[in-house]
């Protein structure tokens, strides 16, 4: 740790420095003028720490690893490291059906506490959501229906079905309550890897401009709500382009973090791309999130079952060091063969404890002295 804290001395300095001079702070709020004064700070805090590093996430961190379950305390992350993920993601696919466990079987309540018990410690929440389909709810997020978001509009029936589950996603927003009350800032990254056609909200299946109708209909929905705990999350799967990018991308008023997914598969890449293409990537959102005054991040990746020894500092540093990224995530362990963080004793371990040794990757412990839901410091 003192290696770390030498090394935020010196980039608050820089960081101070960055303020006085106004360096493009003003860009940096939430779309969302009613946000909440957390989700106000929240959103600086992200553009701060970003200065200094990145923090590391992992996708159902607390809520089980590979051979556990629900053991208080416990983290796949925290055995091998001794320090939790400052970001931990959560899935809220079938909360729109009135389920009380999730698409992954976490519960919504110990969800909920989970939450709750990360934003107590300091650390940062962030939401994916893998919705079934409004047209037909038995059908899943990865059933390809054409034109489901067309239908929504046309199709009375399909809205009150999509309103009836906005309701209750903002009925869960807004029972995420801290110590005194307060709402719980939270990211929300809706109808992701949209530059990909798995989902129903896909490519192939919606027009750009119904993609976007949707989103912001989304986002006026919930604020009419008062959801003012959120900041939204646009993030594709791989692209190109920068014009591929925002093919699709709801407008500045939308969306206040820019992000992407990109998992690393060696079978799908036999050019082995996957460093340079994802720092393009990367590169590309940076460049945009410094035009449009946005915080980017590196929304979802990983390797399943982390075979290669050094990825960690091998393949990911190289795509995520100084690059201003607010965050990377890695997604769940969920099984012997479907995991992304590494356990104890998994062959990638101690290559991820070099990476956790860095002095700019951050985590729970580096971001619990930032303060990142107070107003930032103006000095
Ligand atoms: C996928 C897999 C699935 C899971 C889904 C939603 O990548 O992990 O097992 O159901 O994400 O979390």
């Amino acid at each position: 740790m003192h290696k770390k804290l030498r090394y935020f001395t010196l980039t608050w300095f820089a960081a101070s420095v960055c303020l006085l001079s106004s360096c493009s702070q003003k860009f940096y709020q939430p779309i969302n003028a009613q946000a909440t004064s957390e989700t106000k700070n929240l959103y600086a805090n992200l553009k701060r720490i970003s200065e200094k590093g990145i923090m590391f996430g992992h996708q159902d961190d607390p809520a089980y690893g590979i051979g556990w379950k629900y053991e208080a305390g416990r983290s796949d992350v925290k055995e091998v490291v001794g320090d939790y993920p400052a970001v931990v993601g959560w899935d809220l696919g079938h909360l729109e059906l009135g389920h009380t466990v999730n698409l992954d079987s976490v519960p919504f309540d110990q969800m909920r506490s989970f939450v709750q018990e990360i934003y107590a410690k300091g650390g940062l929440n962030t939401f994916s959501w893998h919705p079934n389909n409004p047209t037909d709810p038995a059908k899943t997020s990865w059933d390809k229906a054409d034109s489901t978001i067309q239908q929504v509009f046309s199709d009375p029936a399909a809205m009150g079905t999509y309103n009836a589950w906005l309701d209750r996603l903002a009925v869960f927003m807004l029972s995420l309550k801290g110590p005194n009350g307060e709402l719980v800032p939270v990211i929300f990254r809706p109808f992701h890897e949209h530059t990909g056609s798995w989902f129903w909200w896909g490519k192939d299946h919606v027009s750009p401009e119904d993609y976007k109708k949707f989103w912001r209909y989304t986002v006026d929905y919930l604020r009419s709500k008062n959801v003012n705990n959120l900041l939204y999350a646009y993030s594709t799967d791989k692209f190109k382009t920068k014009e591929e990018y925002l093919e699709r991308y709801p407008g500045d008023d939308y969306v206040d973090v820019l992000g992407f997914d990109s998992y690393h598969i060696p079978q799908y890449d036999p050019a082995n791309t996957f460093i340079p293409d994802t720092r393009r990537m990367v590169e590309t959102i940076k460049q945009l999130g410094q035009e449009k005054g946005k915080v980017w991040a590196f929304t979802e990746t990983g390797r399943e079952t982390i075979p290669e020894q050094n990825w960690w500092t091998q393949t990911l540093l190289p795509i995520v060091q100084d690059a201003g990224l607010a965050y990377v995530l890695v997604w769940r362990n969920g099984r012997p063969d479907h995991f992304y963080a590494p356990y104890l004793g998994q062959e990638s371990a101690e290559n991820f404890k070099t990476f956790y040794q860095l002095p700019n990757t951050l985590f729970l412990k580096d971001v619990a002295t930032e303060n990142i839901y107070r107003k930032p410091p103006t000095k």
